[in-house]
């Protein structure tokens, strides 16, 4: 049993989190109208944020978590693509420390909670130990990973990729955003210039890893548990498509004469959430979350368009089967509709399988602490699943309301939280001993 207690503070953590959230592109309406609903009662109040990867915004956030690691007197390291690590020296400064950590950007129109929770709440957890003078064996170390979202180069976990040497130095130069530019733009633009080649770690860089999140599904809330224990992550995937057809006039060209691309594209989707629903198994799932068309005028048949896929699934393989199927179904749609498909594959992971020795620290503080949990799979892809290339890792979840995120209505509550910051504190201090 940990003892003295650590003693978390939730209310300064929620106004932490709350201040966060309002660095945003977003415009931060103080009242808006759930994207979701469309009754005039579905009013809530929610910031909206948007925190693309070396925005001004993803700049102004960082440079607010800095500010706070360094009022807790953590010694702060940049790598060269801006993962930022937060150092709480252990009295053995020389072995592989333990880390928390998550993410602080944001897709557009998100909100507060997803990937913030780890990070400030690893910095509470961090607080919380040292209020009741827990002095580490091994020094604890807050991560704050670079783009674990797509949004800006349509790869997610890019900083923690680059880690875990899954993404090279080179691949990640070849990198784009929609806008043409590149990473080493971006990067130095932001002040990050170290050597690319310095950013992976070696296997055992950290004794060990665990990072707080909130579910991003509704299990834990419906089954009334405080926590999860993630057993594995699920293997993302994920695909561009570009469908070329032929333009023309929407009112003078005849529908024998057409080749439609919009209508291919929307078959393929079709074929794509077919493919995903008859696999026997929940776990598949696939989403196209991104489609483009050109030239996007209402009165010209569509000639283009792109289509960005995500695929996921617990077993790896049974997620190819559906990017396989996918293919097919392309195949018989392109020569049926005279369009030409194709396919550009971003990323096709493994899944990750949390290291049992770290669950059981997990299990145990949980347990010590008197919460309620239930082991469960990671749906949603974190940075833990690339950090496990060279560490060994788990994830706590808290749960979120109504199993919502990724939208600005994405909620946790203080108790939840503070239940996360606690076992991880417990946690921490367990492995850093
Ligand atoms: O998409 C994901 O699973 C994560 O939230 N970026
Ligand atoms: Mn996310
Ligand atoms: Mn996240």
């Amino acid at each position: 049993m940990l003892e003295p207690t650590p003693s978390v503070e939730i209310r300064g953590l929620m106004a932490e989190l709350e201040t966060l959230a309002s660095i945003s592109e977003a415009a931060a309406p103080s009242k808006i109208t759930a994207p979701h609903k469309v009754t005039a009662s579905s009013e809530i109040i929610a910031p909206v944020v948007t925190r693309v990867v070396f925005s001004n915004a993803d700049l102004r956030a960082r440079a607010y978590v800095k500010d706070l690691c360094q009022a807790a007197g953590l010694s702060i390291r940049e790598d060269a693509v801006g993962n930022t690590f937060c150092r709480w020296a252990g009295s053995e400064p020389g072995l592989p420390a333990v880390a928390t950590g998550s993410h602080i950007d944001a897709i557009p129109n998100a909100g507060a909670y997803d990937g913030t929770v780890g990070v400030l709440g690893g910095l509470e957890a961090i607080r919380a130990l040292q209020r009741v003078g827990f002095q580490p064996r091994r020094s604890i170390e807050l991560v704050i990973f670079t783009a674990e979202e797509p949004t800006r180069f349509g790869i997610g976990c890019l900083g923690s990729r680059m880690m875990g040497g899954v993404l090279s130095p080179e691949q990640a130069l070849a990198l784009r955003d929609r806008d043409g530019r590149g990473l080493e733009e971006l990067r130095t633009a932001a002040g990050f210039t170290g050597n690319l080649k310095t950013v992976a770690l070696a296997s055992g860089h950290f004794h060990g890893f665990v990072e707080l999140h909130i579910e991003q599904g509704p299990l834990l809330e419906r089954e009334g548990l405080d926590l999860g224990i993630v057993t594995h992550i699920a293997a993302p995937a994920s695909m561009r498509i570009a469908v070329e057809g032929e333009g023309g006039h929407a009112g003078a060209m005849l529908m024998p004469d057409r080749h439609d691309a919009l209508a291919a594209a929307a078959e393929l989707i079709l074929a794509l959430e077919a493919a995903a629903k008859t696999t026997g198994v929940i776990d598949t799932v696939a989403t196209v979350g991104v489609c483009e068309v050109f030239p996007g005028a209402v009165n010209s048949v569509p000639s283009r368009v792109l289509l960005e896929t995500d695929i996921r699934d617990t077993d790896a393989s049974r997620r190819d089967g559906v990017l396989a199927s996918l293919r097919v179904a392309a195949e018989e749609i392109a020569s049926r509709r005279g369009v030409r498909i194709g396919f550009k594959l971003i990323n096709a992971d493994p899944p990750a399988t949390c290291d049992t020795g770290i669950l059981q620290a997990v299990q145990s503080a949980t347990e010590q602490s008197g919460y309620t949990s239930k082991r469960m799979v990671s749906r949603a892809y974190h940075d833990s699943l690339f950090v496990a290339r060279f560490a060994p890792v788990a994830m706590i979840f808290i749960p979120c309301r109504g199993g919502v995120s990724h939208r600005p209505d994405e909620y946790a509550s203080p108790e939840w939280i503070a239940a996360g910051v606690d076992v991880l504190a417990r946690t921490l201090a367990v492995l850093a001993s």
